[in-house]
């Protein structure tokens, strides 16, 4: 590959500081949001928001993902009940007592509603060999790392660009595979219900934990 010249952005360290102060405080106003509004968010937010995703680093620069975009009102109504399904096993005969505990501050169950009333979901896939045109396997590298990866930046710009999501695991979640019709290279990582929020939405009532708390130093 051909290198060619890069210049990154630079800010004096007056400017740094403000601009690190400023993303962490705008950043901590992201909360997880289970409660949509139906309301329409246009299709090329949703196009800057996936670029956006695409922009993070990944093993080898696979970029080992797809991005699986619903509107579809029958194709969210699919994703629901067979969400809906895995999720009723998972909190009847799945989850531990200890894992049910965990969650119930959170007051979540197996009811999904927001899988029909967001107006995008985006299933984010990860690819751990690529398929050449021959049919050929090509591995992949640090393929959870980069999905993950990808999906921070995607949870980040869907904030930026003032909208909420939720980053929803239905477990287990190969049905949105099938639903979804996904060559046999494509798994499901994440799904990401897009949009505003419910008016007059609450959220829990939580804490981050302090720097000393999650950084040392040497
Ligand atoms: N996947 C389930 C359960 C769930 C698990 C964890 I860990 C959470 O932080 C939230 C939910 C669900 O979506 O309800």
């Amino acid at each position: 590959m051909a290198f060619i010249k890069h210049n990154p952005p630079r800010f004096e360290e007056e400017e740094m500081k403000q601009r690190a102060e400023n993303y962490y405080q705008y950043m901590d106003t992201r909360r997880s949001i289970r409660h949509f509004s139906n309301q329409a968010v246009p299709r090329e937010v949703i196009e800057r928001l996936i670029l956006t995703a695409s922009t993070a680093p990944s093993g080898a620069h696979k970029q080992p993902w797809t991005f699986c975009v619903v509107s579809d009102p029958d194709m969210k109504a699919k994703i629901r009940a067979a969400a809906e399904k895995e999720e009723y096993e998972s909190y009847n005969n799945r989850m531990s007592e200890e894992w049910l505990e965990a969650l119930a501050p959170f007051g979540t169950d197996w009811n999904k509603p927001f899988l029909e009333i967001a107006p995008w979901l985006i299933i984010v896939f990860k690819k751990s060999y690529d398929l050449t045109e021959d049919g050929n396997k090509k591995k992949n590298y640090y393929v959870n790392e980069s999905v993950g990866l990808a999906s921070g930046f995607l949870i980040s710009a869907i904030h930026n660009a003032g909208l909420v999501t939720l980053t929803h695991t239905p477990s287990p979640m190969n049905f949105l595979q099938a639903l979804l019709n996904r060559p046999e290279n494509e798994k499901p990582f994440l799904l990401l219900p897009v949009g505003y929020p419910a008016a007059d939405v609450e959220v829990p009532d939580l804490a981050r934990k302090n720097l000393d708390e999650i950084a040392v130093w040497y």
